[in-house]
């Protein structure tokens, strides 16, 4: 009984949000890149240089440009990407860390434009190098790497250029890019993710598209579905052992009553996500989906060859992002906050600062659904609590109250492999160190075990330090889950 034996307890991060070296070793810049800071009200935005000079600058979510408008640095704004927490020149002493705390898996994204500056054919080797070396050093201390492709980035060239993923083109480009990365570390990286909550890719940001509207979303999506699939295609070619998986984030929902209406409505919300696992894991497009297409105008550019590419290129394995549940209704709620999503508020439940709903029931439920409906194994890839950490006078930081989410959320892991049989690799939890903030650009909402001193307008020294969590989850994973 318990978690399997190999179990991949670890912790999470993303390149645009922990590596920093933004301009170093030959990188290329991204959308990412071009992002702002921003603050618990006020969203982030996006810095672009309009075709007539104008600079606008525009919410990251949600913004629509004219197409033709450029990625512009205002250099009197802060982008907090470009330094992040600076994992670049970090990365031996967060490793060591890591070994310490005992971790077996570390998942991490690679930075497509410093593999591909442009993110078109050119490679850098510099930037295969320092990955290598990142993962050299993993396994010198016996952790797995997880490793997204792409985590919420896209080389700006092809934002500007090409209008990120509506253009085909960037397909071909991505696939280039995996085969590079693939062949560099097949002997050291096993589990790969295609791309980071592909739910959740939308406009400049994600998709690199300059409109946001449904029949751009939809044909950059089939690219990026085509994509994805091609990534397992390829990486089996190059390792028949690559373990090659998607990645959701799932924001369940429930019925605030027990209607009829209410329930349908909960449905119907679940399956807006959802369709990205039934898209990548049987193939095809749902007929759900297809009745959707007609009814709103959307049509898709295909070719021939795309149905074989997507049946084909259905993935090994299921991972998530889970950190709330939301409620919707026939009737007008309340609402609160929630991770790129708001929902309404439920009164059952307590949420943190950010509004985001605590609900460690909610995540057997999802354990359940993903793995009884796609029969696939599952992996927590994003699981956490984002709070304003205080350091007392000693230094010391005591935060209880992570460990008492995280406590709650791993006992319905257990419950979940324990009484329903469910199939789980591995739990990394959410930015194991303190990180930028992927919704707002903050320091202040951290997540980490490991604290680090910076401030939301990047200053501060880089220190890392130890907080009462990083103890805790030692002695968890040394009892490999048994004792919380
Ligand atoms: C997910 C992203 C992560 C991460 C996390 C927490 O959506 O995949 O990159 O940041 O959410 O969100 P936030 O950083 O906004 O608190």
């Amino acid at each position: 009984m318990g978690f399997r034996k190999d179990f991949l307890w670890g912790g999470a991060t993303a390149a645009n949000q922990y590596e920093g070296g933004c301009f170093e070793g030959g990188r290329g810049l991204a959308t990412s890149d071009i992002i702002t800071n921003g603050s618990h009200t006020v969203p982030r935005r996006i810095s672009v240089k309009n075709p007539d000079g104008t600079v606008e600058f525009k919410e990251s979510r949600g913004s629509e440009f004219e197409f033709g408008c450029k990625g512009y640095i205002d250099p009197d704004t802060y982008y907090p990407s470009h330094r992040a927490v600076d994992f670049y020149h970090h990365y031996e002493e967060d490793i060591a860390l890591m070994a310490e705390m005992g971790f077996r898996s570390f998942r991490m994204s690679i930075s497509w434009t410093r593999i591909c500056p442009k993110g078109t054919d050119e490679i850098n080797e510099e930037g295969l190098d320092f990955y290598e070396k990142v993962f050299l050093e993993c396994r010198k201390h016996n952790i797995e790497p997880v490793v997204t492709l792409c985590h919420f980035d896209v080389p700006l060239y092809l934002f500007e250029e090409m209008d990120g993923w509506s253009d085909r083109r960037v397909v071909g480009y991505f696939v280039t890019y995996c085969r590079a990365v693939y062949a560099r570390y097949k002997d050291l990286v096993k589990y790969w993710l295609t791309f980071n909550e592909i739910n959740f890719l939308n406009g400049a940001k994600n998709l690199g598209t300059h409109k946001i509207d449904d029949q751009t979303r939809f044909q950059a999506l089939h690219h990026v579905f085509l994509a994805s699939a091609l990534a397992v295609i390829e990486g089996h070619k190059i390792n028949p052992e690559f373990q090659i998986g998607m990645m959701m984030n799932y924001p369940l929902v429930y019925a605030d009553d027990c209607h009829p209406d209410s329930v349908m409505k909960a449905e119907l919300e679940n399956r807006k996500h959802t369709f990205f696992a039934d898209m990548q894991c049987f193939g095809y497009y749902p007929e759900y989906k297809l009745k959707e297409f007609v009814r709103k105008g959307i049509v898709l550019k295909t070719e021939p060859g795309d149905d074989a590419i997507l049946k084909e290129g259905t993935v090994d394995f299921i991972s998530f992002s889970y950190y709330h549940t939301g409620v919707v209704s026939r009737n007008d709620i309340e609402t609160t906050g929630g991770n790129l999503v708001n929902h309404g508020k439920n009164k059952y439940l307590k949420a943190n600062a950010w509004g985001w709903q605590i609900d460690a029931v909610g995540l057997r439920n999802v354990l359940n659904r993903l793995y009884y409906n796609y029969r696939r194994p599952v992996m927590i890839v994003e699981n956490g609590l984002g709070s304003a950490d205080e350091v007392e006078a000693d230094g010391s930081i005591n935060d209880d109250y992570r460990i008492d989410y995280l406590r709650q959320h791993i006992e319905q892991m257990r419950l979940a492999v324990d009484e329903d049989g469910v199939d789980l690799l591995g739990y990394m939890p959410w930015g194991w160190i303190d990180l930028v903030s992927a919704g707002t650009g903050e320091m202040k909402k951290r997540y980490g075990f490991v604290y680090v001193d910076m401030d939301d307008l990047g200053n501060g020294t880089l220190k890392r330090s130890r907080k009462k969590s990083f103890w805790w989850y030692k002695h968890v994973i040394e009892t490999n889950g048994e004792e919380l």
